[in-house]
């Protein structure tokens, strides 16, 4: 599989883990582009990465009316399925975690999980089939089935138990067209890394229900028990830790809330400006929301500057929005950098890392702050 890194990926990648491969794009590059090149998708593996042979590649759908299997051909028989074609932003509901690491590393109750910065977010043009049309060729769920798991052909290990990827959607969510069947990203084939040949996008849910090397789709009555559904992507309470935990007290992640970050500068660098500091960043809010403002602070997050809305990239629901500004700024020495993003439903982050602090390290949302030393 490292072979297969050196070939899809952009040399610059961040590796954070060699295998199974997880990798990031550098921070000056993550929002160079509004669409992410193939070659700089940050990628997120529990496992291998599974070689398919398209020729003899399908999958099977099962607990519904008439269960079937499908290749990659026939769902591209558009007399049958209607082909979709949608921007999505898909993020990884780990996505700046370094800081809670950061923060937090040495108290002895932090899980060891990839450390990711800003870079665990992505956004790709998919094209494939909305997933309602394929169930519907099936006759429908099953009598009671309320939720479909799907299952990635890749091996993971689990207490030393070596397991499937497996996650589950709920049917509304599938009914809504908000799931699809992916087979091309950013008008090619899909990468082996990201999935190929088929993967699921599911729009505004964090990144681990987007079932890549897709094999099984299932219908079933309740959330999918699978570890990685109901035990790895759990939000805990803040006083939940080692000594106490019980995965009932935790919250399925499936919509990301608000967030935002800076890309540039970085924190610890000198920047030497004419009263005005270049900021560059990104903002994104799950569940088919999107950022309607985004603020900036030179002085720790009490005086904000709104960025002007022709200085973010295009408002569009399931993507995120690319952000640029000259950030007024008159002191010289260390300055605090704080950007603060609002919701169309008027959401905002939580100001300190503090707040975001929980057993899993999951959703970093907390304001991003950033350190600069400023020559004026
Ligand atoms: N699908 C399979 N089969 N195996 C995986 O390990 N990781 C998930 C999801 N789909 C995963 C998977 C997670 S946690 C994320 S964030 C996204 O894939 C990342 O998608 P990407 O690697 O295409 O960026
Ligand atoms: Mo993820």
């Amino acid at each position: 599989s490292w072979k297969l890194v050196l070939e899809e990926k952009h040399p610059d990648m961040l590796h954070l883990l060699q295998f199974p491969y997880n990798g990031e794009p550098p921070k000056r590059l993550v929002t160079d582009k509004e669409i992410t090149p193939n070659s700089l998708h940050f990628v997120r593996n529990h496992g291998g990465i599974p070689i398919i042979d398209k020729a003899d590649y399908s999958f099977l759908v099962d607990g519904v009316v008439n269960p079937k299997s499908f290749t990659v051909a026939e769902l591209q028989d558009e007399s049958k399925f209607p082909r979709m074609e949608k921007t999505i932003t898909i993020q990884c509901s780990g996505t700046r975690r370094i800081e809670q690491i950061l923060k937090y590393a040495g108290q002895g109750d932090e899980v060891p999980q990839a450390p990711w910065a800003e870079g665990a977010i992505g956004t790709a043009k998919y094209v494939g089939i909305s997933l309602k049309k394929v169930i519907k060729a099936c006759g429908g769920l099953a009598d009671g089935n309320k939720h479909l798991e799907f299952y990635g052909a890749d091996t993971y290990f689990k207490d030393d138990k070596a397991m499937n990827y497996v996650v589950s959607v709920p049917w509304s969510k599938v009914r809504a067209n908000e799931v699809m069947l992916a087979w091309e990203m950013n008008d090619k084939e899909l990468p082996r890394i990201h999935g190929y040949p088929l993967r699921i996008v599911v729009f505004g849910y964090i990144g681990a229900r987007s079932v890549k090397w897709l094999y099984l789709i299932k219908g079933i009555k309740r959330p999918s028990m699978a570890p990685v559904q109901s035990a790895e992507y759990l939000y805990f309470p803040q006083q939940v830790g080692k000594h106490n935990l019980k995965m009932t007290d935790g919250i399925q992640i499936q919509e990301m809330p608000v967030s935002s970050a800076i890309m540039s500068p970085w924190s610890k660098q000198v920047v030497i400006h004419n009263g005005k500091i270049r900021c560059k960043g990104w903002a994104y809010s799950g569940g088919g929301r999107w950022p309607e403002r985004v603020e900036l602070s030179a002085d720790g997050g009490f005086d904000w500057y709104t960025i002007p809305l022709e200085n973010l990239s295009k408002k569009r629901k399931w993507t995120w929005r690319t952000w640029e500004y000259d950030l007024p700024c008159d002191v010289e020495g260390w300055v605090e950098i704080v950007v603060r993003c609002w919701d169309n439903s008027l959401n905002t982050q939580p100001t300190q890392i503090r707040d975001s602090w929980n057993w899993g390290l999951h959703v970093t949302s907390s304001c991003h702050r950033v350190v600069v030393y400023s020559v004026n």
